[in-house]
């Protein structure tokens, strides 16, 4: 019992001296930060949005991020304060598709709404400013908020050519020399989606143009908000994580912040009891596909992905991929495209076989326990269920 009285006490000294830490940080930011552009009370209002859903909204996320709820009002004024940081967006070697995923909501709710609010200094591809002009506001917004404004980057570099396969503004600087000035000045950098964190679709093979994510080519250290397009959630979660602590929470090796991707698809999925009862869909529109069953043998590579889509699901919960009814292709993880090819079957039918490589150090013991009981327990299903075909046939 005093062993159990003891780490209670541990444990609650350490949220009393967090919770510390969080206040001394949150009046800094106070003083530092420029008033906020918007009353998110206001806008919330607008937006229909009740005090309670408000409420009931910065619970969730205050659990989501592993805190205990004596930080809830810390996190609703993180929230407030949402509009108050300045953020630098950049984008290189992508399709926009995560601006669009982040920015472009059709259900608003509180993180798209806060999404709104906030203050984007520089944005390539919403903001009015072109060629010069765009690369003096660029400047000022380095120079002004210089240490206290957040890098959010989309997109890969491409180191071939000495980087001329991406130029940008009228002086035709190479990406990699705006994310070098930019990335310098910067309070922290978020790599948002997983070209800029990983290299992605521009780094697949046979890779071209040579490219590859963020912190392999500048050699810094970035959070890392990885997915084809990332979930909201994530990125607003890790934004507010900073408006409390002033720094970016826990990541795993591979940069992503461990509260999103600390656990995989596969262990929050609702086909999972037919994974373990043994029911795969065995192709697209058959029985097995009509009743909702596991997507595993149609390629779904959940066992093998680090991600909270399962979890927290996208459009205010509405839906996720193996929801919608594919399997999870391992979009937050390095590599995908080439190791969790080919996407429609499983991976010990692939050829590379490359799912254990493609986890960070965390998940690579698990994971590779994972490929092993994953594909007995596809042969043992095979052969349950080719046990049940023979019992028709005898019936
Ligand atoms: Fe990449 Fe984002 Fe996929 Fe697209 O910018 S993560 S290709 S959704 O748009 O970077
Ligand atoms: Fe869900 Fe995919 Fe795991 Fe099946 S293999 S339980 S569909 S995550
Ligand atoms: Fe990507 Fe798989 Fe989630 S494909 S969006 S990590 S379900």
């Amino acid at each position: 019992m005093k062993g159990s009285d003891d780490y209670s006490k541990a444990v609650s000294n350490h949220y009393r001296q967090l919770m510390e830490y969080c206040k001394i940080n949150q009046e800094r930011l106070d003083r530092e930060l420029p008033p906020p552009r918007e009353d998110l009370n206001e806008l919330l209002a607008e937006r229909g949005v009740s005090r309670r859903d408000f409420i009931k909204w910065t619970s969730i996320m205050t659990s989501a991020l592993m805190l205990p709820p004596m930080f809830r009002p810390a996190l609703a004024t993180a929230a407030e304060n949402f509009s108050r940081l300045p953020i630098v967006w950049l984008h290189f070697a992508e399709c926009t598709g995560c601006s669009e995923a982040l920015l472009r909501s059709s259900y608003p709710n509180v993180a798209d709404i806060l999404l709104e609010t906030i203050s984007l200094e520089y944005h390539e591809t919403i903001m009015a400013a072109a060629g010069y002009q765009a690369e003096q506001n660029l400047e000022k917004a380095i120079t002004d908020f210089k240490k206290k404004f957040v890098c959010v980057i989309e997109g890969a570099l491409p180191r071939g050519l000495n980087g001329k396969y991406l130029t940008l503004g009228p002086k035709g600087k190479t990406g990699i020399q705006v994310a070098k000035e930019v990335t310098h000045k910067a309070a922290a950098t978020i790599c948002i989606g997983s070209c800029s964190a990983f290299g992605n679709i521009q780094a697949a093979r046979p890779n071209p143009t040579d490219s590859a994510g963020i912190s392999k080519v500048l050699g810094i250290s970035t959070v890392n908000i990885a997915g084809c397009p990332p979930n909201a959630v994530n990125f607003v979660g890790t934004l507010l994580h900073y408006l409390m602590f002033g720094g970016m929470p826990p990541l795993d090796s591979l940069g992503r912040p461990i509260w999103a991707y600390g656990k995989r698809i596969h262990d929050f999925c609702e086909r999972r009891p037919h994974y373990d009862a043994g029911e795969f869909v065995e192709e697209w529109g058959d029985d097995g596909a009509k009743k909702g069953w596991c997507l595993y043998n149609v390629g779904c590579k959940g066992p093998y992905t680090f991600a909270n889509c399962s979890k927290v699901r996208f459009n205010d919960g509405v839906s996720w991929p193996v929801m919608a009814g594919h399997g999870c292709i391992g979009c937050t993880e390095p590599g995908f495209w080439d190791t969790m090819a080919p996407l429609e079957k499983p991976i010990h039918e692939a050829s590379i076989g490359g799912g254990e490589r493609t986890v960070d150090n965390i998940g690579l013991v698990l994971t590779g326990l994972t490929a092993v009981g994953v594909a007995a327990h596809a042969v043992a299903s095979a052969i349950r269920h080719k046990g049940k075909d023979e019992e028709e046939k005898h019936d």
